[in-house]
């Protein structure tokens, strides 16, 4: 079934120079970009996100971090595009996450993991909404 999933290339990978790099992995793969923007984000962006974890005691290092620099918003499109995304991002803890992936290849952190994907059909409608409105 044909879907959207929201995706952030996150600061880490901004100021490390890959963004083409992982949009690169994404277009082989076949997914379409029906939206995309490079924007930098205030705390109260970062809680609408990120608003499961709010409470959580890794979330304001993590608010630090979406907001530390630009970041890339995009909305993919194709078959099954949220677990697929979820399956070429790997693992979220980038010293764990699968070789071949993009968070296994490319990141060797829990939080600088240099990509976000939705996690089921809800949150993409969620976070499409919260991110591009217009769309
Ligand atoms: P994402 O939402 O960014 O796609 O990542 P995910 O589903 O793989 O991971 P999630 O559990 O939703 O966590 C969101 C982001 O929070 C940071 N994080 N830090 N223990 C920690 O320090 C910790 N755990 C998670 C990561 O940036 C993770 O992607
Ligand atoms: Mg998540």
């Amino acid at each position: 079934m044909t879907q959207r999933t929201l995706v952030l290339i996150k600061p880490d990978a901004v100021r490390r120079g890959l963004v083409g790099e992982v949009l690169s992995r994404f277009e082989a793969k076949g997914l379409s970009i029906v939206a995309m923007e490079h924007r930098t984000i205030d705390a109260g962006q970062a809680d609408a996100h990120y608003h499961e974890h709010v409470e959580k005691d890794f979330y304001p290092p993590l608010r630090d971090f979406v907001t530390s620099g630009p970041l890339v918003a995009l909305v993919l499109e194709g078959d099954e595009a949220i677990e697929v995304v979820r399956a070429i991002n790997g693992a979220t803890d980038g010293r764990k996450a699968a070789p071949g992936t993009i968070r296994g290849d490319l990141s060797l952190s829990n939080r600088e993991n240099l990509v976000h994907g939705s996690d089921s059909p809800e949150s993409a409608e969620r976070e499409i909404a919260l991110w591009f409105p217009n769309l």
